[in-house]
C-alpha cells in the first residue's frame, strides 16, 4: 500500500464523519448518531427547516458547541501533511494530493489541509434562507452559543440557515466538477464514510472507472468494501499514521538503494 502511494502521481482522499470520530465528533449513523430521537434524515432537509427552523438550529447549535471543543486528530494531521506540497515540489508523498470531505466540521482546514473541497459545506457558515441578494453568499459565524437564536441574515434580517448541503439539495457545481476531476487519479482512498450518501458515494466507482487503485479505511464494512481493491479495517487515526510511517520508510530505503 505504501509503495502504491509512493508510485502515484495523483492521490485523492475522500473523507467522512469517521475521520473526525477520534476527535470526539459524533458520526451520523453510529451509536451516538441520533440527536434526541432524530436521525440526520429527519433534520438535514429544507422541509424539516421550513417546518421547524428552531429545532433544526438547536441541532446545529448543539453540534457547533461539540465541534468547537474538538481538535484535529492524527488522521487529519497525516492528510494535511500529504496535501502540503505538490508532486513538482517533492511533497511528503510524491503525488498531487486532493482531499474531498463530506464533513462540515472544518477539522481538515484547522489541520492545514491544502487542496480541500468541502462537498457538504461548513457548519461555521450561514446563508440567507430567503436568498436575499447579499445573503446568498455564505458568511462565517463562529459564535458558540448562537445569538440570536435562530440566527438572522445580517442583510435583510430574515431567517439565516446553515450553509451546508441538505438531502435533496444540489452540491455546488464547482465542487462536483473538482471532485469528478479528482476521481481521475492513481490511488483513491475512501476514509471513514459509510459510502451511502450520493453523489460522494459514487466517486469510488468513478475512480475505478479511471483505473485507480482504491482503498477503504474503516473499522467496519461499508457499501464500498466489496468494490475497493483493499479494505483496511481500523480507525483512520491509527491506519493513516501507520501508512505515513511505512511510506517514509520505503522512501528512505529507495534513497539509500544504489542505482
Ligand atoms: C470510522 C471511525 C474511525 C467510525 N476511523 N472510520 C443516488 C442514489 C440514491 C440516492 C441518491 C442518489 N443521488 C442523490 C440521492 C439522494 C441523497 C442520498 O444520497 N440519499 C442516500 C441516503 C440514499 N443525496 C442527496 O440528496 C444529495 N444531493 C444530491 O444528490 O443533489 C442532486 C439531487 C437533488 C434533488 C434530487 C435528487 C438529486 C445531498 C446529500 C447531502 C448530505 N448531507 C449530509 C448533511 C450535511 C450537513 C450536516 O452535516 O448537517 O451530509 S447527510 C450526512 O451524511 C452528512 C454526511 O456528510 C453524509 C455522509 O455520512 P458519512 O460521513 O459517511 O457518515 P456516517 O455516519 O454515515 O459514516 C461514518 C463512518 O465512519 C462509518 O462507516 C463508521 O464505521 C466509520 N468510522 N469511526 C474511520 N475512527
Amino acid at each position: 500500500m505504501a509503495a502504491r502511494l509512493l508510485a502515484a502521481r495523483r492521490v485523492t482522499i475522500l473523507t467522512g464523519a469517521g475521520v473526525s470520530a477520534a476527535s470526539g465528533v459524533p458520526t451520523f449513523r453510529g451509536p451516538d448518531g441520533l440527536w434526541r430521537q432524530y436521525r440526520p434524515e429527519d433534520l438535514a432537509t429544507s422541509t424539516a427547516f421550513a417546518r421547524n427552523p428552531e429545532l433544526v438550529w438547536e441541532w446545529y447549535g448543539w453540534r457547533r458547541a461539540k465541534v468547537a471543543a474538538c481538535h484535529p486528530n492524527a488522521a487529519h494531521t497525516v492528510i494535511a501533511a500529504w496535501s502540503a506540497s505538490e508532486a513538482a515540489e517533492g511533497g511528503r508523498i510524491p503525488a498531487d494530493v486532493m482531499v474531498l470531505t463530506q464533513n462540515v466540521d472544518d477539522l481538515h482546514l484547522r489541520a492545514g489541509t491544502r487542496r480541500l473541497v468541502r462537498l457538504h459545506g461548513s457548519i461555521w457558515e450561514m446563508s440567507c434562507w430567503g436568498r436575499c441578494s447579499a445573503g446568498a453568499s455564505p458568511w462565517r459565524d463562529e459564535n458558540v452559543p448562537l445569538s440570536p437564536m435562530p440566527p438572522r441574515c445580517p442583510h435583510c434580517r430574515g431567517l439565516a440557515r446553515p450553509a451546508v448541503v441538505w438531502f435533496g439539495e444540489s452540491l455546488r457545481a464547482a465542487d462536483v466538477e473538482s471532485a469528478i476531476d479528482a476521481a481521475a487519479c492513481d490511488v483513491f482512498l475512501t476514509v471513514g464514510t459509510s459510502a451511502i450518501v450520493y453523489p460522494a458515494a459514487g466517486l469510488v466507482h468513478e475512480a475505478r472507472r479511471h483505473g485507480a487503485f482504491t482503498v477503504e479505511i474503516n473499522p467496519d464494512d461499508t457499501a464500498a468494501s466489496t468494490i475497493v481493491d483493499v479494505a483496511l479495517h481500523g480507525g483512520a487515526e491509527q491506519i493513516l499514521p501507520e501508512l505515513d510511517r511505512l511510506a517514509k520508510q520505503d522512501a528512505g530505503a529507495r534513497l539509500r538503494r544504489p542505482e
